[in-house]
């Protein structure tokens, strides 16, 4: 075998609280938007591998929800468990933190790791709010002195600062082998999850307030027509009372969501789509380990 076809290669997971800007910083580093992103804590429920090719590496990444203590109702189990066995499946871990700020779920986020024994690299994220940079020397000093991580990368995911440093320092300490995946692959994800999630995304940010988790988002058809993407995709919510929140007076806001999302992936995908939004109600489906199952969620 040539040994030039060998990469820096392996797997890398992407750890933290949730809301310290794990998937922000996934999309940054494989330079597509694949995990979706809100101001809400726990928006990411599934593992989300991304792929970052690089001419002498490839990076496979695992986005995953943030691990949290408060995991009462299932849905929240299933995305500890989620986040737990990305831990066990990773080369390389990558602790999340949020700049300046160290709670209760990053000393959990770290004692998970230092459990599962892997190597980690700790990167301290949204850089871009703090001013000036050298306010976050004390703070470094004290997340080294917190583990013996391989280094510390101060970056801005929303900003893509220090992103090209972090691909740089990940893949210098991952094995040379072939390749482990195709060279043009981004994800291991189907079309049908990514609209998924994108409709979920664009719902979440208009009912941000409103409607606490129970939104549920499942494609029930895609079809090619006429060279364009028709999607039928249903909206779950776990209450009656909660259909109204979502269609919004007149169908206004429903209508709203369905746009923003068509655009999102006319964009993404490079594909026209045309896109048509039910709701319906399945009583208190995060509870419901069936209705998780249904719901692709499970680990
Ligand atoms: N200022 C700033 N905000 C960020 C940065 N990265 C993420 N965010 C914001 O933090 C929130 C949570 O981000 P998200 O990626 O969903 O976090 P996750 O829960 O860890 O996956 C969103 O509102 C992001 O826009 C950053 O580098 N700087
Ligand atoms: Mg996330």
């Amino acid at each position: 075998m040539p040994l030039a076809t060998e990469l820096h290669c392996g797997f890398a997971a992407l750890i933290g609280r949730p809301n310290v800007g794990k998937s922000t910083l996934l999309n940054a580093l494989v330079g597509a938007k694949l995990s979706i992103v809100t101001p809400r804590p726990q928006t990411t429920r599934h593992r989300i591998l991304g792929l970052a090719q690089l001419p002498d590496a490839q990076i496979a990444f695992l986005d995953t929800p943030g691990l949290h203590r408060q995991a009462n109702r299932a849905l929240n189990k299933v995305m500890n468990r989620t986040a737990a066995a990305a831990l066990s499946e990773a080369d390389l871990v990558v602790l999340v933190v949020e700049a300046l700020r160290w709670m209760h779920d990053d000393a959990l986020a770290l004692q998970r790791i230092e459990r599962a024994g892997r190597p980690a690299i700790a990167v301290v994220n949204k850089v871009d709010r703090v001013r000036p940079r050298e306010r976050l020397l004390p703070y470094l000093a004290e997340l080294a002195a917190r583990h013996p991580f391989l280094a510390l990368v101060p970056v801005s995911a929303l900003k893509a600062q220090g992103v090209a440093d972090l691909l740089r320092t990940i893949a210098s300490h991952l094995p040379k082998s072939p390749p482990l995946f195709d060279r043009d692959t981004l994800t291991d994800r189907s079309l049908t999850f990514r609209i998924a999630e994108t409709v979920r995304e664009k719902l979440t940010l208009e009912v941000n307030q409103e409607l606490p988790y129970g939104i549920a988002v499942q494609v029930e058809r895609l079809e090619e027509l006429e060279g364009r993407l028709v999607v039928d995709a249903v909206i779950w919510v776990e209450r009656e009372g909660q259909k109204p929140i979502v269609i919004g007076a007149g169908g206004e806001r429903l209508k709203r969501v369905g746009s923003a999302a068509r655009r999102a992936l006319n964009a993404q995908l490079e594909r026209r789509l045309h896109l048509n939004l039910w709701v319906k109600v399945r009583e208190n489906w995060a509870d419901n380990a069936r209705a998780l199952k249904d719901l692709g969620l499970e680990s």
